[in-house]
């Protein structure tokens, strides 16, 4: 098979990626490192229990379990479910179903049975492979389920007959990549979503490249010496970018972990492994800083970074800015999604507006267009464009959703572009500004009013530690914004703080975007992933 080839400009950035005909992207990401001498580098630093994995490992394993997946599945591109924590073993088996020609299809493991059960019976898969951290749900959901899968493999444990390792053993150690092109359906992921019953994107061969070339080398500028360590899980497209593709294209290093990404959990991996990128999402960053506020000995943790990345949901400036002032790096807020499969608006560590999703990343265009489908006015001499729904067109967007022609209508619109579902406006100077989803969106008094910029201006409160904004109808059943406001300490709650708060906004928005209402809980409805879901705050 002859190689990729990524054709660059007189400026040295990437500028077309061309393929062979025959395509299996195994062979880059995985093969490719031993034909270029590099077997004996650390691919993966697993913390949970100090292994780490050379790329000489990580070739022979991926082929051992490729024929063993083959060989359970029996058939080609049948899908194999990956309920499987971040370890070793979760690379394995993505690269060896690739190799081997069949669809690996990772899913969310903080999942329930129900959820379980529906996607086994929605993607009827062949196969299905789970750590044991997650047999109950599996089991329960199999056991419910109208499609049996032909074999269901624990990813660990003793090296019994129904154990991955022992079986792994007794495979061959030598496999042909199956025979692909870059368009051939290489690999799934649902798509939680806030509403509704998750539905398969459907990645090709090639988007993979895609990202590694156009976010990870060209904007973020991962090379061979890197140690990326990621909060988001591999389960997560920003996860699979972050911890396995972005680190095995460039020939870095995956630090992984198989806990929940809590704080002490996230420092305890820096102090230890010394990555040089860590990607987190806004949440995490805010626990953070309060988790160095109470321990600054913490800091120490953060030295070997040489920048950090945020993504899922928007970063507020003043979050970027404590970081910056408290931990010493840039966080580049990027937008990506599960069916772009990663990044592309994005800052960079050269242009970096904070409270901003960025710019385009080279190779992806954005359009921002009303409902009827036009262009909104851009941004011209000092004034903003106008906000509007953000479509993109790259080389990476999943080309449908499994068994959904509607949704697939309704989000993969023809000529190649993605609706994005979130609403967005160009600032004067052309950087792009997430407002929401299109559908969490205020109209108030006619206005577009954004709950994300409440919400950022409530959480610069220092007694504030999350907040979430909605729309309820006042008295004369207009939209209006309400406030649910998660408290650092839940005991300042009451009238006094309520009226603070709603003076602080005054202050810092446009008047009628203040909340009429402020609500004080203990807590904010989020999804499995760690978004908030609005809708489920919103009354009536
Ligand atoms: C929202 C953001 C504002 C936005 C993801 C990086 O989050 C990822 O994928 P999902 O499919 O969700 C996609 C939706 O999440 N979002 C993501 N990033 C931002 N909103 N600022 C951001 N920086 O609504 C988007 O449509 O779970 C993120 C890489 C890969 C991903 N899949």
């Amino acid at each position: 098979m002859r190689e990729h080839e990524v054709v660059v400009d007189a400026a040295g950035r990437p500028s077309a990626i061309l393929y062979p005909d025959v395509f299996n992207v195994a062979v880059p990401f995985i093969d490719r490192h031993l034909a270029e001498g590099w077997g004996g580098k650390t691919a993966i630093v697993f913390d949970d229990t100090g292994e780490t994995v050379s790329y000489g490992q990580l070739a022979e394993r991926v082929n051992r379990c490729g024929n063993l997946l083959w060989t359970l599945a029996g058939e080609s591109g049948g899908r194999v479910l990956l309920v499987v924590k971040d370890c070793p073993e979760f690379f394995y088996l993505f690269w060896g179903a690739i190799k081997a020609g069949l669809v690996p299809v990772p899913l969310n493991t903080l999942l329930r049975a129900g959820d379980y059960r529906h996607i086994i019976e929605d993607s009827g898969c062949a196969g299905l492979v789970y750590s044991p951290e997650y047999r109950g749900e599996v089991a329960q959901a199999l056991a419910g389920a109208s499609h049996q899968p032909t074999f269901v493999l624990c990813a660990e444990g003793p090296d019994s007959a129904t154990g991955l390792a022992g079986m792994m053993d007794e495979s061959s150690a030598v496999l042909a990549p199956a025979p692909a092109s870059p368009d051939s359906e290489c690999f799934w992921l649902y798509s939680s979503g806030s509403t509704g019953r998750p539905k398969g994107a459907v990645h090709r061969q090639r988007d993979i490249v895609t990202t590694c070339v156009r976010y990870a080398a060209d904007t973020l500028g991962v090379t061979g010496d890197d140690v990326c360590f990621s909060a988001a899980k591999l389960f997560f497209a920003y996860g699979l970018g972050n911890a396995m593709t972005f680190p095995l294209w460039a020939g870095a290093t995956a630090v992984l972990s198989g806990q929940r990404p809590a704080p002490e959990m996230t420092f305890g991996v820096m102090e230890r492994r010394r990555p040089t990128l860590f990607f987190g999402v806004p949440t995490l960053y805010a626990a953070q800083l309060w988790a160095l506020d109470e321990n600054p000995a913490y800091l120490d943790c953060l030295a070997s970074l040489r920048c950090c990345v945020s993504a899922g949901e928007a970063l507020p400036a003043d979050l970027f800015r404590r970081w910056r002032e408290r931990a010493g790096t840039l966080i580049l807020d990027g937008i990506g999604s599960t069916e772009a499969l990663h990044i592309f608006i994005s800052n960079t560590a050269a242009d970096c507006r904070p409270g901003t999703s960025g710019r385009p990343v080279p190779g992806y265009e954005a359009r921002i267009v009303d409902e009827a489908g036009q262009p909104v006015t851009p941004p011209s001499s000092g004034n903003d464009g106008e906000v509007g729904r953000l479509f993109i067109r790259g080389d990476s967007t999943a080309v449908r959703y499994w068994n959904n022609p509607e949704r697939t209508a309704e989000t993969m619109t023809g000529g190649g572009w993605l609706n994005t579902g979130d609403t967005y406006y160009q600032d004067a100077d052309g950087y792009y500004v997430y407002c929401g989803r299109s559908d969490d969106m205020l109209k108030v008094g006619g206005i577009w009013c954004s709950p994300v910029e409440i919400e950022g201006r409530l959480i610069e409160h220092p007694q504030v530690l999350e907040a979430a904004v909605v729309g309820r109808a006042d008295a004369d059943q207009l939209i209006k914004p309400e406030a649910f406001v998660v408290l650092k300490n839940a005991s300042d709650a009451g009238d006094a703080l309520a009226d603070e708060l709603l003076e602080h906004c005054k202050t810092g928005l446009a008047r009628y975007k203040y909340p009429r209402w402020v609500n004080f809980v203990e807590d904010l409805p989020k999804t499995a992933t760690g978004k908030v879901q609005r809708y489920r705050l919103r009354s009536g």
